[in-house]
Formats: C-alpha cells, sequence, structure tokens
C-alpha cells in the first residue's frame, strides 16, 4: 500500500458508478416510454475492488501513483443487450452523448479473445462535479448480449476459483462454450429477422387490401357494376390464397380500367 486514502480516492469512481448506471437506465426508461423498441436489457456497475486495484497494477506493471490513467476500469459499467445489433445501437448512442468523452473502444466481438470472451468494450472519460470541481475519470463500458454475459459471468468465477490456472481440457471445453453462446446469438438474430419480415409483409398486405376494395368501391360509384363484380370475385380468391403479389397486380388493373373510364382518379 502507498498510504493513500482509498476511501477518498476511490469516492469520484464510486460517483461515476452511480451516476452512469443512472443515466444508462433513464436512456432504457426513456425510449420505452417513446413506445421505440429499446435496445438495452438491463445495467450493472461496480467499483473495483482495491485488492484487485492492487493485483491489476502488479499484472500491468503501473506504479501506484499512476493507477488512475492506468487501470481504466476502476468505475466499471456493464450492459447487457438482448440482440448482437443492439450492442452496436447502444455503442452508437453513448459515442454521441455529451456528457463524456469518448477514449477508446475494443471490438471483442469480430475480434474475440483466445478465452473465447466476447464483448464491445469502450473506454471513456466522465467528468464528475465534486465539491472541488470537475474530476475527469476513467470508466469502462462493457456492452455484451445476455448470451455473452451468461458465459463471461461463468467463466470468470472459474477462472477466480482456480487462480487463472484452469487446465487446458477446460479452457478448450470453455472456447466451444463461447463458440455454441455465440451461434445461439446469431439463431435468436436470425428468429427476430423473420418476425421483423412477415411483420412488415402482414402490414404491406393489409394495406394492399384496402387499397384493391376502395378501387372496387369506385368502380362502383361509376356504374362499371360488371367490372366491378368481376374484379370482386378475383379478389376474394386472391385473398383466400394470400397473395400479396397478385393483389397488387390487381390493384393495378382496376387502376388501369379507372383510368380508362376517363375518371383518372387514383384510391
Ligand atoms: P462477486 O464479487 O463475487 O459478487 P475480482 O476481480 O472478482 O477479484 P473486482 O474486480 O473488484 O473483483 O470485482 P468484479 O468481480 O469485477 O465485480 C464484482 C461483481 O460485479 C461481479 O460479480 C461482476 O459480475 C459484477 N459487475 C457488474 N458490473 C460490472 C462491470 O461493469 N464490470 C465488471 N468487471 N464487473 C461488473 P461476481 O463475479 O459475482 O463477483
Ligand atoms: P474484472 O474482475 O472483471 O474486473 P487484460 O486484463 O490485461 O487481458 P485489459 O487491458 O485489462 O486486459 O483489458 P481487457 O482485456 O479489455 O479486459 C478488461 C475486462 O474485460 C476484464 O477486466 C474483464 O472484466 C473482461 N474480460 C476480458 N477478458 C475476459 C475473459 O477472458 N473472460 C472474462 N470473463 N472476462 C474478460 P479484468 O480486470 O480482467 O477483470
Amino acid at each position: 500500500m502507498d498510504g493513500r486514502d482509498w476511501g477518498k480516492f476511490l469516492l469520484p469512481y464510486e460517483q461515476a458508478v452511480e451516476e452512469l448506471k443512472v443515466k444508462l437506465k433513464s436512456l432504457r426508461s426513456e425510449l420505452k416510454a417513446r413506445d421505440e423498441y429499446a435496445p438495452i436489457e438491463f445495467v450493472t456497475g461496480r467499483v473495483k475492488r482495491i485488492s484487485s486495484i492492487l493485483e491489476k497494477a502488479r499484472k500491468l506493471s503501473v506504479p501506484l501513483d499512476r493507477i488512475e490513467m492506468g487501470i481504466e476500469d476502476i468505475a466499471g459499467i456493464r450492459i447487457m443487450c438482448q440482440f448482437v445489433d443492439d450492442i452496436y445501437r447502444v455503442a452508437d448512442l453513448i459515442r454521441h452523448r455529451k456528457d463524456l468523452v469518448m477514449v477508446y473502444e475494443k471490438d471483442y466481438i469480430t475480434n474475440f479473445k483466445d478465452s473465447g470472451y466476447r464483448s464491445y468494450h469502450l473506454i471513456v472519460e466522465y467528468p464528475v462535479q465534486t465539491s472541488l470541481g470537475s474530476k475527469p475519470v476513467l470508466a469502462e463500458i462493457q456492452i455484451r448480449t445476455l448470451g455473452m454475459n451468461f458465459w463471461a459471468t461463468i467463466e470468470h468465477s472459474l477462472n477466480y476459483k482456480y487462480r487463472n490456472q484452469l487446465p487446458e481440457h477446460v479452457q478448450e471445453r470453455l472456447r466451444k462454450a463461447a463458440e455454441a453462446a455465440s451461434q445461439l446469438d446469431i439463431e435468436m438474430s436470425s428468429i427476430r429477422q423473420e418476425i421483423v419480415d412477415a411483420q412488415q409483409e402482414f402490414e404491406q398486405s393489409s394495406v394492399i387490401v384496402r387499397k384493391v376494395l376502395n378501387e372496387i368501391q369506385e368502380l362502383y360509384f361509376f356504374r362499371r357494376v360488371r367490372e366491378a363484380v368481376q374484379f370482386q370475385l378475383r379478389f376474394n380468391e386472391l385473398w383466400e390464397q394470400d397473395d400479396v403479389w397478385g393483389l397488387k397486380e390487381l390493384s393495378n388493373e382496376i387502376q388501369e380500367s379507372l383510368d380508362r373510364a376517363g375518371k383518372g382518379r387514383s384510391n
């Protein structure tokens, strides 16, 4: 120990963690309140324990009077997301914030670690407002999916138990488990995409159904009864078959018919 007052030293870090947690949680509730999709599932944070700070300083050969700059994760924030795409969206939202400065970023998703570890890290400088004025502190924001978090939490606790001396065959199994977690993330994203596509198709279909029915109404209005009946029968058939493409073609035909009748109106 270097005789410093650790309680006082850690105060701005504690404040930074508390404030960043509140702000990032508000970002989630704000998006939800505006009925927008919130890419954040939940947020946690912690100040590194003194024993871990000292251990890391020794490992990285950081002199104790330089730990403020040498150890970037004394203040740590973790953001959990449902999908991998959400991670990049959250990173972008943080990048554009005016209350912190981005120092650098580490993409351990594209370049995952040998251990199998995956997450997106942002190292930021956050100015804490203290009674003595503004004090900038470094903080590490880790952004990951629930699957990445599941893996990292268990791997971290196993490594902690075995003091970073996991046998090679266990490390290999952990690497394989990380790969499986990543496959699960890919599969969940693909299921989501399928749901989004189906939703879009459904919306498209309800728009075209309304359009065709309005056009048929218009034909009746101009006393083109025989044509209207024929179009109605074709509509019934296409609607039964859920044929959105056929409905679009039918709409074009009715439009031409309306134009030919010299009415030239759309809808
Ligand atoms: P625990 O302590 O059993 O509840 P260590 O490295 O484990 O000796 P350190 O670095 O002081 O100790 O704390 P650690 O383990 O990084 O964090 C303590 C707990 O907070 C951990 O739970 C983390 O999962 C959790 N945590 C929450 N947010 C963050 C974050 O942003 N960064 C980090 N690094 N941890 C966070 P445990 O594993 O159950 O430990
Ligand atoms: P803790 O206990 O979570 O605070 P280095 O530690 O030297 O490899 P560096 O420069 O500290 O690297 O930063 P790096 O590699 O970006 O990692 C910072 C943090 O990311 C770690 O903090 C972990 O929280 C997490 N992390 C990185 N690699 C792994 C991994 O293989 N498994 C798990 N579970 N987490 C990892 P700390 O201080 O190492 O640990």
